[in-house]
């Protein structure tokens, strides 16, 4: 039986942890994976999750299994997180799930349940799990045009023409905010014409929302969703609680499904609960309870949503030193989109040999795609990048 396993593809953003790690050379600059780094290098674990972590301890007098689909108060408070004043509770299921890919995986599944036919429409690119969970299950993937070589932003006009093209009951994956992995978003204009697109083809919109308040704020970063949301008879999204809230091994997501009535809502919570004992049975408790913890608390919100938001500013002003220092070595305006870029991510457009040629030189690590992790620069090795790619002729 074991004989007939093959290799499989490694994910070629971990692979390059790896490699960054066996890099002995000083003052090397990880700007691969997407995990949040303040300007010490530290992944911090936020004050408010902290503090909720101790009340948890105190208070919890029983380790014993919870409920299938999640907790009630934290798939409400997420769902109000997530929706905001748009929340119809009538009409939206809920389900905790193993991080945002939990979600991501399940939503999958219950799409597939709902319509086996279906195909799942995808940016070019988008994070790559995206396209090999489908591919796993058995899923076509179509990808839609997206991003825009020349201006660095958005193909609108490919984008609704691809998109256009999707079929009733398929799904058309959107990135809720802070595009991952070319920072490129969609302004609320175009949020609107992509929302009378899927309205007139039937295709179901179904929103990754990994960024929220990474990119210009909460309410913000939600804007898109929200409106997609509200104006879809059906629709998916799947939140992940990894990087607003810094606890990416807690493994924290949820999964939104919007449908018909309340009959429909309900069945469709029973089939994600459903889910979730086929998959792993009861989800991961810890880390939605310090979501659920920190969401109900005003005080506690307060401080998180404070925290938040310097690291949100952050990265908005590495962005800021970043595009200005090209400005000044290149004398051109080339690279101003890294301003215009929402999120940790910016691809730079930048050739794999280039890329490669900046971390053998300078032992600064990108992606292959030339995506780089914003969070992973500060002040000081902003200036060091700058140079690396200019000499690079990027
Ligand atoms: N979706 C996107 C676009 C992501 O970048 C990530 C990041 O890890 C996820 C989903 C899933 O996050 P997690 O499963 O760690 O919550
Ligand atoms: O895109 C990223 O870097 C993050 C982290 O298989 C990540 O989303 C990357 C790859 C992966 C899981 C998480």
């Amino acid at each position: 039986m074991f004989g007939n396993l093959q290799p499989q593809a490694p994910d070629k953003i971990l692979a390059l942890m790896g490699e960054f790690r066996a890099d002995t050379r000083q003052g090397k600059i990880d700007l691969g994976v997407g995990v949040y780094k303040d300007p010490t290098g530290v992944t911090p674990v936020m004050r408010a999750v902290k503090e909720a972590e101790r009340r948890i301890w105190e208070a919890e007098t029983t380790k014993a299994y919870t409920a299938l689909g999640g907790e009630p108060a934290y798939l409400s408070a997420m769902s109000r997180l997530v929706l905001g004043e748009t929340l119809d509770a009538d009409r939206t299921a809920a389900l905790s799930t193993v991080g945002g890919t939990g979600a991501i995986r399940q939503a999958l599944e219950l799409a597939r349940i709902g319509n086996p036919g279906l195909t799942l429409h995808v940016s070019d690119p988008t994070w790559p799990n995206h396209v090999s969970m489908a591919r796993f299950l058995g899923i076509p993937v179509a990808e839609y045009r997206y991003f825009d070589e020349a201006s660095r932003g958005v193909d609108f006009e490919g984008m609704k023409a691809d998109i256009g093209r999707a079929r009733a009951g398929d799904l058309v994956l959107l990135h809720g905010c802070c595009h991952n992995p070319t920072g490129a978003n969609l302004t609320a204009d175009q949020w609107a014409e992509v929302s009378a697109i899927l309205a007139r083809t039937g295709a179901v919109p179904f929103v990754d929302l990994a960024y929220q308040g990474f990119g210009d704020g909460l309410d913000e970063d939600a804007a898109g969703t929200r409106l997609i949301v509200a104006n879809a008879p059906e629709a998916l999204v799947a939140a992940s609680c990894s990087k607003n809230f810094g606890i990416y091994r807690e493994r924290t997501g949820v999964l939104l499904a919007k449908v018909e009535g309340r009959a429909a809502r309900d069945l469709a919570a029973g089939t994600m609960a459903f889910l979730n004992r086929q998959t792993y049975s009861f989800p991961p408790d810890h880390g939605a309870r310090i979501v659920q913890t920190i969401l109900d608390d005003a005080a506690l919100a307060a401080d998180w949503r404070a925290e938040l938001e310097e690291v949100r500013l952050g990265m908005l002003s590495l962005r800021r030193q970043l595009a200005g220092e090209m400005r000044s070595l290149t004398g051109t305006n080339r690279f101003d989109f890294i301003e215009h870029h929402r999120g940790m991510f910016s691809r730079l457009g930048a050739t794999p040999a280039q890329v490669q040629r900046i971390r053998d030189e300078h032992a600064i690590y990108m992606v292959g795609d030339s995506r780089l992790n914003i969070a992973g620069l500060n002040e000081g090795s902003v200036p060091v990048l700058a140079r690396a790619l200019v000499e690079a002729g990027v």
